[in-house]
């Protein structure tokens, strides 16, 4: 299905394989100095869509892979309003990736070769959607806080260079904000109840904290892309920095409902620049490729869904193809 893209996957071959010209190039970071938007058919450095398709794409899948933590809930949400809520949240998540696959493909990558690349291992995705959502606690640290982080990096990409890619970010961001919204007002009714709803929440910020610092990415000292996605205006922060703008306004209202985080060492020092102890890297680099506590049942649940939606995929195509039947 090749759905929204203006640029054929040939075509951007061909644009790519075009030897750079220093002139084209000279024009193209003047308008992005200038604060102009690329638009899809525009030229652009072959490394810039590299880039981009990389980013949006991991981004993508994020959204798609991020549904299930929260999804799994869904039969089990403790009312009918906090279930309507949830389903109409994960639903929100999974058109975020339609918007974003959309946004990739105006680039040349088809959306069969990135859920490809998901299913086969290829394509990140967020760290953070591989850790369980244990109790319905979690329900809520994930609708405030994971939510809460995405508006802070998503804000600031929205702002960045690329024209699909900050429109479909805009749209998403006031989904997000009432994700926020319905996640804010779960922990506080979980931390305005019994002791037995408290534990469970603060059992549940625990877990979360140490994925939640990985979210933002590695320490700019060894973040590999930062430096060119910040030239060309496609970051518009760095990792540190929005991990510490999160930190800036999520920590006080934690801290406010008398919960905790689980290490002694976070706090915002005299220049306003928040300090924790190591959350562990190599634990972020090891769920990253692959190893984390959910990683293979994430992907595994993935693919599933490709394979048993295949023959829908194969009805929209060929409506008049008699032999196409659902799987048993
Ligand atoms: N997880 O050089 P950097 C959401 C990788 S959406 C996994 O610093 P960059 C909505 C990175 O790819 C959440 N991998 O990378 C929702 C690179 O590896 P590569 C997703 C990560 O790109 C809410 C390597 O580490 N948001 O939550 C992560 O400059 C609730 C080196 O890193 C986006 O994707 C990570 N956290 O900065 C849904 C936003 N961080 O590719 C459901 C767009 C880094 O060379 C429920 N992305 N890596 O093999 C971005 O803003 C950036 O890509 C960063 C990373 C900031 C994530």
């Amino acid at each position: 299905m090749y759905g929204n893209a203006f640029i054929s996957p040939e075509e951007a071959k061909r644009m790519n394989e075009q030897v750079e010209d220093a002139d084209k190039l000279a024009a193209f970071e003047d308008r992005i100095t200038r604060g102009e938007k690329i638009e899809p058919g525009d030229w652009m450095p072959a490394e810039y869509r590299k880039q981009l398709i990389r980013m949006i794409e991991q981004h993508a899948h994020s959204e798609i892979v991020g549904a299930l933590p929260e999804g799994t809930w869904i039969t089990r949400a403790p009312n009918f309003r906090r279930k309507l809520a949830l389903i109409a949240k994960v639903q929100d998540e999974i058109g975020h990736g339609q918007l974003l696959y959309s946004a990739a493909e105006t680039l040349g990558k088809t959306r069969e070769q990135m859920l490809n690349d998901l299913i086969n291992g290829k394509s990140k995705y967020s760290n953070i959607f591989n850790y369980p959502a244990k109790t319905w606690a979690d329900i809520a640290v994930i609708g405030f806080l994971v939510d809460g982080a995405a508006i802070v990096n998503q804000v600031i990409n929205s702002k960045g260079s690329y024209g699909p890619y900050c429109r479909a970010l805009e749209r998403i961001c006031y989904e997000e904000s009432f994700h926020l919204k319905q996640g804010h007002d779960n922990v506080v009714y979980l931390a305005t109840g019994t002791p037995h709803q408290r534990a469970m929440l603060q059992d549940a910020l625990n877990r979360w904290y140490r994925p939640l610092l990985h979210f933002f990415g590695p320490s700019d000292k060894t973040s590999v892309h930062s430096e060119k996605l910040m030239k060309w205006k496609v970051k518009l922060a760095s990792n540190d920095d929005m991990r510490n703008q999160f930190l800036d306004q999520y920590v006080p209202k934690i801290l406010e409902l008398g919960l905790t985080f689980p290490d002694p060492n976070l706090h915002k020092n005299d220049d306003g620049v928040w300090e924790f102890s190591d959350p562990n890297w190599d634990e972020f680099y090891e769920v990253i490729k692959g190893n984390g506590p959910c990683n293979a049942e994430r992907i595994a649940v993935r693919k599933y869904a490709e394979e048993a939606g295949r023959w829908v995929r194969q009805a929209l195509l060929n409506p008049s193809d008699k032999y196409v039947t659902p799987l048993a």
